[in-house]
């Protein structure tokens, strides 16, 4: 999965894309690479961001899921009403932070008839690193993705944990050494870790634009472990990762 944000401010790729034909290029680029699908998003959730108002993420978004149509594309929103306009534009798959918890947004990912990736978050995105706490953190995640992928009701979920939503250094280290956890529960697992600050933390001091390296370690892990998707800024360095690793297993 490709990450793709028509944003003036996310953590690494920010303002990069923010004009439509930036993006669809850059989308389009991703699919060439080898990305399976590339996922639109019109606000940033990095630690501390601060929510755009719903009429701003689609006018960022919809341009670019327009220009893409016809192509595999997710959105990443946890806005029912946002996830509508992006499907009806074209978006296969709703890529929500919030692991539809809001029962409007099952709602209009039904409606669609389109699938959804269920993501783990605790807290929100403004407050959520402020003292993440967890009893058993693998078992705690696992079970709150398994009850929602359950009453879903939807035949196509994707799992994922959320690495950095809500989650210290060894949280997010608990949740990628325990992958097997979240594998064995049959749901196919989406891993993110792409450029995000843990890897900057056990990489002393490396910003988010020299993190590629740790992020393919990160991903070509869970990859062994069982993941059946990444998401990743640089898809071509990805790509070509894991098909060497493919080829020695
Ligand atoms: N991480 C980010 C955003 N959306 N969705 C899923 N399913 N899993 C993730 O780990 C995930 C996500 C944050 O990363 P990014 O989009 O690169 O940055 P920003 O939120 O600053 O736009």
């Amino acid at each position: 999965m490709g990450i793709l944000n028509a944003t003036p401010d996310s953590f690494s790729d920010g303002g990069r894309h923010l004009e439509p034909w930036r993006a669809i290029d850059a989308g389009r680029q991703m699919l060439d690479d080898g990305a399976l699908i590339v996922d639109v998003g019109g606000e940033s959730t990095r630690p501390g961001a601060v929510p755009v108002s719903p009429e701003e993420e689609a006018d960022r978004i919809l341009p670019v899921i327009e220009g893409l149509a016809g192509m595999p594309v997710s959105v990443d929103t946890y806005r029912p009403e946002v996830a509508r306009q992006a499907l009806a534009a074209g978006a296969w798959l709703v890529n929500d932070i919030g692991g539809l918890r809001d029962p409007d947004m099952l709602a209009a990912v039904r409606d669609a008839g389109a699938g959804a990736v269920i993501m783990h978050m605790q807290g929100t995105p403004r407050t959520m690193q402020h003292m993440p706490q967890y009893g058993d953190v693998v078992a705690e995640v696992r079970d709150f993705l398994v009850d929602q992928a359950s009453a879903s009701g939807l035949d196509d979920v994707l799992i994922d944990p959320g690495i950095g939503f809500g989650k210290t250094l060894e949280h997010n280290l608990a949740l990628l050494r325990n992958l097997d956890v979240l594998v064995g529960t049959g749901l196919p697992v989406l891993v993110g870790a792409s450029r995000k600050g843990f890897i900057g933390s056990l990489a002393r001091g490396t910003d988010a634009a020299g993190r590629d390296p740790g992020s393919i370690a990160v991903h070509l892990d869970a990859a062994r472990r069982g993941a059946a998707m990444v998401r990743v800024h640089d898809v071509a360095a990805h790509v070509q990762a894991l098909k060497v690793q493919e080829a020695l297993l």
